[in-house]
C-alpha cells in the first residue's frame, strides 16, 4: 500500500502505477521518510526529494522503468551504493525524479578462469566482487575504502581508482565490456570479454566515468589478475614530498611492476586518525610531517620481495630521503598500516569540515604543488589542519584542508569552502593538473568545470549528452555545467 503526497499530478500517479507494475510494490518506495536514505548523500551535504525510489531486479526492469520515464519526461537518478563524495547519486530538491537503485542486481554471473574475466551485475558490491574473484583463485584489484558499500556500477560510472591504480590501473583499465540502458530504454551491450576489439567506436568508454548521465550501467565484464603470492609493506617517514617522489622513483627502479601502492600521508592526516581511533598506534616512535605507505606484491617468494623492499629503504636512507621506517613483519602489521591509511577518509567525515580537493598533477610537479597549495591555504585559513594524503604513485593526492578543532564544520566551510577549493583547484588547473582525479564531478565540482575545461571540451560533452540523452532526463544537474543546450 503506498501513501503518496496529495499534491501529486495525475500523470505522476500514472507513472507511479507503472513503476509498481514493473518492479513490484515492495521495490517501489514512495513514502518520503523511507526514501530518505536514497535522497541524502554519503556526506550528508545534499538532501534531495524524489517521486519514488525503485529497485529493479534485472536489466529488463531497468529498461522498462527508463522507457516509462522517457515517455512521461520523468528525470531518473541512477544510484549504486550512494557513496559519491560529490553529490553525484542523489536527486535535487524538485521532488520530480525517480531514483533507480541497483542494489538488487547483485549477481556474479560468470567467472572465466581461462579468459581471466568476471561478468557481474552492477549492484554487486566491490567487496563481494573481490571476494568472488579470490574464491576463484584470482584478484580483482580495485581497492577503495568504501568497498563494503560501493557497487561495481558506481565504480564504473565514476571510473574509480583507489590504492592499487599504480599497479593495476583504474576501472576504465580493468573493464572489457559493459551493458548499459539508455534513457529511452534501449539496451547497449558489449559484454564480450575481449581484450582486443577494434570494430568501430569504443562505446563502453562513453558510459564509464559519465556518472550516470548518458546511460545506466547494469553489468560488466571485468579483468581478473593473478593472486599475488607475496607482499611486503612498509610505513616510511620521508623528509618531505620531494623526498617521497624520489623514493618512488627508486622503488620503481628496483622493483618495477611489483610496486603496487605508494600512498602519501601527512602528519595531520595520521594525527586525525589516531585521535579518532585511540586503539590504533603510530608505526613509528616519533611524529613526522610526511610519511609514505609502500606496498610491493609479486607472484614470487616473500624473501626476494622483502630483500627488494629493504634495498629500497636502505638506498632511501643513504640518500637522506628516508628518516625512519617500519617494515611489516606479519600480515597483521601490514593490515594495521593499511587501516591507518584507509581510516583517514572516515576520520574526516567524523570530524566534519573537510574541504575535499581530489587533485592529480604530473609526478614531476606534485611536490611543488603541495608546497604552494599549502602556503596558499594557510594564508586563507591559518589554523586549518592540512590533511594531505593518497595515491602519490598515480600523481593523485587528496588535498583536504580540515577545520581547526575549535571551529565548527559549518562555520569553517561557510568561510573557507569556496575560496580554499577555488585556490587549490585553480593552482592544479594552472599546473595542467585535474581537479577530480577519481571522485568525479557530481554536483560539487560541476561549475568548477567552467574554469578548467575549454569551450570545445564543454561543447563536445554537451553534444554527446544531447545525442544520448536528448531529453536531459538522466542524472540532471550532474557533471555538465550550464543549462541543457546552452553550451
Ligand atoms: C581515499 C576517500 C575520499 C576522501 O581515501 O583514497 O578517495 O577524500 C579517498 O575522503
Ligand atoms: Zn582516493
Amino acid at each position: 500500500m503506498s501513501v503518496t503526497s496529495p499534491l501529486l499530478q495525475a500523470s505522476d500517479a500514472c507513472v507511479l502505477e507503472g513503476l509498481r507494475a514493473i518492479v513490484g510494490e515492495k521495490a517501489c518506495i514512495e513514502v518520503a521518510s523511507d526514501m530518505q536514505p536514497f535522497t541524502t548523500d554519503y556526506r550528508k551535504l545534499y538532501h534531495g526529494k524524489a517521486l519514488a525510489v525503485v529497485l529493479p531486479a534485472d536489466t529488463q526492469q531497468v529498461s522498462a522503468v527508463l522507457a516509462l520515464c522517457f515517455e512521461h519526461n520523468i528525470p531518473v537518478v541512477p544510484q549504486g551504493g550512494n557513496t559519491s563524495l560529490m553529490g553525484g547519486a542523489v536527486p535535487d530538491g524538485a521532488g520530480n525524479a525517480v531514483v533507480l537503485n541497483l542494489r538488487r542486481m547483485n549477481q556474479v554471473q560468470e567467472i572465466d578462469l581461462l579468459n581471466d574475466t568476471m561478468t557481474l551485475q552492477a549492484g554487486v558490491t566491490l567487496q563481494a566482487a573481490r571476494a568472488a574473484a579470490e574464491d576463484a583463485g584470482r584478484l580483482f584489484p580495485l581497492r577503495i575504502g568504501s568497498e563494503g558499500s560501493c557497487q561495481i556500477g558506481g565504480n564504473l560510472s565514476t571510473n574509480a581508482g583507489g590504492t592499487a591504480v599504480l599497479r593495476y590501473g583504474n576501472m576504465r583499465d580493468l573493464t572489457l565490456g559493459i551493458e548499459a540502458v539508455l534513457p529511452d530504454g534501449r539496451i547497449y551491450s558489449s559484454l564480450r570479454g575481449l581484450r582486443k576489439d577494434n570494430t568501430g567506436y569504443d562505446l563502453k568508454q562513453l558510459f564509464i566515468g559519465s556518472e550516470g548521465t548518458l546511460g545506466i550501467i547494469t553489468a560488466a565484464v571485468l579483468k581478473l589478475m593473478p593472486l599475488p603470492t607475496a607482499s611486503a609493506v612498509a610505513w616510511v617517514a620521508v623528509d618531505n614530498p620531494h623526498a617521497a617522489v624520489e623514493l618512488l622513483t627508486e622503488a620503481k627502479r628496483v622493483a618495477g611492476q611489483a610496486v603496487t601502492a605508494f600512498e602519501l600521508i601527512s602528519g595531520p592526516a595520521l594525527t586525525l586518525v589516531l585521535e579518532s581511533m585511540p586503539q590504533l598506534s603510530a608505526p613509528l616512535p616519533a611524529a613526522h610531517d610526511w610519511m609514505v605507505l609502500i606496498e610491493l606484491t609479486s607472484g614470487g617468494d616473500a624473501e626476494s620481495l622483502d630483500a627488494m623492499l629493504m634495498g629500497i629503504l636502505e638506498q632511501g636512507m643513504e640518500r637522506g630521503l628516508v628518516t625512519d621506517a617500519a617494515v611489516a613483519a606479519s600480515l597483521a602489521d601490514a593490515r594495521a598500516f593499511w587501516m591507518l591509511r584507509e581510516e583517514i577518509s572516515d576520520a574526516q567525515t567524523r570530524a566534519g569540515g573537510s574541504i575535499k580537493c581530489d587533485i592529480s598533477i604530473p609526478l614531476s610537479k606534485i611536490a611543488d604543488f603541495i608546497a604552494v597549495a599549502s602556503a596558499q591555504v594557510l594564508a586563507l585559513a591559518p589554523d586549518a589542519r592540512m590533511v594531505i594524503y593518497g595515491h602519490m604513485g598515480d600523481g593523485n593526492v587528496h588535498f583536504n584542508p580540515l577545520r581547526p578543532k575549535d571551529v565548527t564544520p559549518a562555520l569553517f566551510l561557510a568561510e573557507n569552502y569556496a575560496r580554499v577549493s577555488h585556490a587549490v583547484d585553480g593552482l592544479a588547473t594552472r599546473q595542467n593538473g585535474s581537479i577530480s582525479a577519481e571522485h568525479g564531478i557530481g554536483v560539487a565540482k560541476r561549475d568548477d568545470l567552467l574554469d578548467c575545461k575549454s569551450s570545445v571540451e564543454l561543447e563536445l560533452m554537451w553534444q554527446v549528452k544531447r545525442a544520448l540523452d536528448p531529453k536531459h532526463l538522466l542524472n540532471p544537474g550532474k557533471v555538465l555545467p550550464g543549462l541543457p543546450g546552452t553550451a
